[in-house]
């Protein structure tokens, strides 16, 4: 089908970058297999998805430590990216500080390209037990996301997303210092984590 298509172009003598980007768009227009083309487990997100540089939001999730002050004075918007690279395993962000007393609500975008499939998440972890929450994470496996949800050491987390989407955590948390971190196997002990200070 693509072959008929570009050779009906390449006839009419159009140079050879226009031949393929007209075929593509005729492709495009002409049936839906365009969207098709997402990799396994980027479906949803791109359907959901409200423009083409916008990361498709995969969910919200709102979670509330037992320690977490009553107060809450307003709600803090934060945003965390991955880095782009597929290699690549540090946050754009080493270091948040926050007023105590307020609502955090934090967006995580992973920036890599979809087409490498490189997962990851946002956990934030009481100081001290990055290893046992890291360690937690692998011993749950891939069919969990590599996260162990009920580990009494995580303060709040994102779900594993792929490249191009995002998911918000909302949380309130006690004054402390505590770490983010990715528990996708390897990629914390490859730098990817960071330091929230709340006082
Ligand atoms: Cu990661």
């Amino acid at each position: 089908m693509a072959t008929a298509r570009c050779s009906i172009l390449t006839r009419r003598r159009l140079p050879l970058m226009t031949g393929i980007a007209a075929c593509s768009l005729l492709l495009a227009a002409c049936s839906g297999t365009a969207q098709q083309t997402a990799p396994p487990g980027d479906a949803s997100a791109a359907a959901s998805s409200t423009g083409p540089a916008a990361p498709g939001e995969v969910g919200t999730a709102t979670q509330n430590p037992g320690a977490a002050p009553a107060a809450t004075a307003g709600t803090i918007t934060l945003e965390v990216g991955s880095a782009t690279g597929a290699k690549e395993f540090h946050y754009d962000k080493t270091t948040i500080t926050e007023p105590a007393g307020h609502k955090i609500k934090l967006k995580f975008v992973n920036h890599t390209d979809p087409k490498d499939e490189v997962g990851h998440n946002w956990v934030l972890v009481k100081a001290g037990q990055e290893a046992a929450v890291v360690a937690s994470g692998q011993a749950a496996g891939d069919d969990k996301d590599w996260l162990n949800v009920d580990d009494p050491h995580i303060v709040a987390h994102t779900q594993l997303i792929e490249g191009n989407q995002s998911n918000t955590v909302t949380f309130t948390a006690a004054p402390g210092t505590y770490t983010y971190l990715c528990t996708f196997p390897g990629h914390y002990a490859a730098g990817e984590k960071g330091t929230l200070v709340i006082k």
